[in-house]
């Protein structure tokens, strides 16, 4: 009986490790803020309540070959607008290969707990390119090992996405359509009762 109870603990543990945000204990994240859009996560590994979470909006990373740079100032600011902290990285100034970028992405979100998000910009080859990672007999091309930071497990430790452009007009239209989808959530008393994405236009 004591081993059966035993091996439940000790499973138990090992899931809970697997599953906790970030390798925080259980009064680290009551007492401290959390990432908003890791709130349900959060809430459903550690069997909180989302209302007794202190859930902020975080920090954007956006990681840009130099030549992009300049064209992206209206997005940063729509990023802003939304409450993000956000990180502005030129390729030159991080490497040249993915292993570097991802340790650009690790050292920031070890630095910045509050880290939600990475954007690439640019496609993996082109004019504005951004490198990825390779696996399998057809060379294929995967962001989330970007995302495998914490622990040795496959679990993604951060969003990313990536705006797979050639140009500067494609860059704009990426942006501009990224700009116009706006994620309404309503919450009552903590839980989520409605989430509609919106398309719009910001000057109406
Ligand atoms: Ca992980």
């Amino acid at each position: 009986m004591h081993i059966v109870k035993a091996i439940i603990l000790f499973t138990s543990l090992l899931f809970a490790n697997e599953g906790s945000f970030r390798g925080k204990s259980l009064n680290e994240i009551i007492d401290g803020k959390i990432p908003v859009s890791y709130s349900h996560f959060i809430s459903e590994q550690y069997n909180i309540p989302i209302s007794q979470l202190n859930p902020q909006r975080g920090s954007y990373l956006i990681i840009s070959p130099d030549n992009m740079i300049d064209h992206l100032g209206d997005f940063v600011s729509f990023k802003k607008s939304q409450g993000f902290y956000v990180y502005t990285e030129a390729l030159s100034n991080i490497g040249s290969t993915a292993e570097e970028i991802k340790q650009l992405i690790e050292e920031t979100l070890l630095e910045d707990p509050m880290l939600e998000y990475v954007l690439l910009i640019g496609d993996v080859d082109g004019v504005a390119t951004m490198p990825s990672f390779y696996y399998g007999p057809e060379n294929d091309v995967t962001d989330q090992k970007y995302t495998h930071i914490l622990g040795d497990d496959f679990f993604p430790d951060v969003f990313i996405g990536r705006f797979s452009i050639d140009s500067i007009s494609e860059l704009i239209v990426n942006s501009g359509i990224t700009r116009l989808l706006t994620v309404v959530c309503i919450y009552e008393n903590g839980v989520l009762v409605v989430q509609n994405i919106i398309i719009g236009n910001k000057e109406h």
